[in-house]
């Protein structure tokens, strides 16, 4: 994350282990996306991610010399394999257990474990996908852009040390850019923006308002050919 100061704009790699049908597949996507640059692979899912699963993508990502960073979407998911977690607090969430709660239950072990943690508040926005619904998130309307800004201050003056703007795993439509260049204006807080993003013109868009870091995570299964096209476009930035 030190990149950061120098100003550098990052691409992380979700990779979902409930998506990944073998650890050729894996091996192959991870070369690919390591070869392209990618900055970290963040690994973790909504549904189906077993620890067994999650230690076992870990294990098969230890050749490539870049964090692996949990993304994790339950308390299950913490493993000592890793680099460092997310340390996520859904902040527009209703239920508190998705607040405050579950961080409570995983910071014990995660001190047992010794993992480096990434304070980091969680956000979702427009569609949501399964995050939304799982997390209970009261989702921030895609055009809502005061709202957004006023999350992000708000995580800001919490100390959090990044904001992840999400707008759901598959969203037909991601983050505004106009939505990012408007939060900037209020807050220097690193934005981590995710959700959506299939093309590397949109990728670009996002990176010219402001976003830090990028994720992209379905186009990496689906068609990995255009996830290097976004990795070298931001890199080349
Ligand atoms: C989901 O933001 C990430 O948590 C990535 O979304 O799978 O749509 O790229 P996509």
């Amino acid at each position: 994350m030190d990149k950061l100061n120098d100003n550098e704009k990052l691409h992380f790699s979700l990779l979902d282990p409930f998506k990944i049908n073998s650890s050729e597949e894996l091996k192959y996507i991870a070369k690919n996306l390591y070869n392209a640059g990618t900055d970290a692979f963040l690994i973790g899912g909504t549904l189906g991610v077993s620890k067994d699963k999650l230690d076992f993508v870990i294990s098969l990502l230890d050749d490539y010399e870049i964090p692996k960073i949990i993304f994790p979407s339950n308390i299950n998911l913490l493993s000592e394999k890793a680099d460092a977690l997310l340390f996520l607090s859904l902040l527009n969430s209703d239920d508190i257990y998705y607040v405050i709660g579950a961080q409570i239950v995983a910071a014990p072990i995660i001190k047992m474990l010794q993992m480096e943690v990434i304070p980091t508040a969680y956000v979702i926005v427009g569609h949501g996908g399964t995050a939304a619904h799982i997390g209970k998130a009261r989702v921030i309307p895609y055009d809502n852009f005061e709202l957004a800004t006023a999350y992000t201050l708000a995580a800001e003056y919490l100390g959090m040390d990044f904001v992840y703007l999400e707008a759901g795993s598959g969203a037909p439509e991601p983050i505004r850019p106009e939505m990012i260049s408007f939060i900037k204006k209020a807050s220097s807080i690193p934005l981590i923006i995710g959700g959506g993003i299939r093309s590397v013109e949109v990728a670009l868009k996002l990176v010219e308002a402001g976003a830090n870091i990028i994720v992209t995570g379905n186009i990496i299964e689906s068609d990995v050919d255009k996830a290097i096209k976004i990795i070298r476009g931001i890199k080349n930035k």
